[in-house]
């Protein structure tokens, strides 16, 4: 068990359905701490670093018009394995394999519109939280 942070992301598709409160209460529910929280529509450039690990992929364009395409809100979450933690809540990145009872299991379709991110390790939770709220990063 480690005390961790994670950056959360509800994606412009959940802010626009009205489901930020959702996602919210589901994380206090679990028990974990909202450190922050920022309502902010991204620019490419900082949607281009945040995604940086995806230049490659064929729906890197894509997946910058989208997560571009509105406001979101980003919110630096902490607790006991929150890393991990938040990708159980969250459910498999497709959300017909997300189980139910996870957020894209519960209310997404498709991959493209997955109404949430979660840093997947430490390194990008650090790297992440760096680029959201530089504050909140450690040294
Ligand atoms: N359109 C499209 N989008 C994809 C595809 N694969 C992944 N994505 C999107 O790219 C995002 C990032 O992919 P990954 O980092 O591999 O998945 P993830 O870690 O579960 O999702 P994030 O928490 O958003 O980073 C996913 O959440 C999807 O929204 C794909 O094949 N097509
Ligand atoms: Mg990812």
């Amino acid at each position: 068990m480690a005390a961790e942070q994670t950056l959360i992301l509800v994606k412009p598709d959940g802010v626009a359905r009205g489901l930020v409160g959702e996602v919210v209460s589901r994380i206090e529910r679990k028990g974990y701490t909202i450190e922050a929280l920022e309502l902010r529509t991204l620019e490419r450039e900082t949607a281009e670093e945040h995604y940086g690990e995806h230049v490659d992929k064929p729906f890197f364009g894509e997946l910058v018009d989208f997560i571009t395409s509105g406001p979101l809100v980003a919110m630096c979450v902490s607790g006991d394995d929150a890393i991990v933690g938040m990708r159980t809540i969250m459910g498999a990145t497709n959300p017909i394999e997300a189980t139910p009872g996870s957020i894209r299991g519960d209310f997404a379709t498709v991959i493209g519109e997955n109404i949430v991110h979660g840093s997947d390790s430490t390194e990008s939770a650090t790297r992440e939280l760096g680029i959201f709220f530089p504050d909140r990063v450690p040294g």
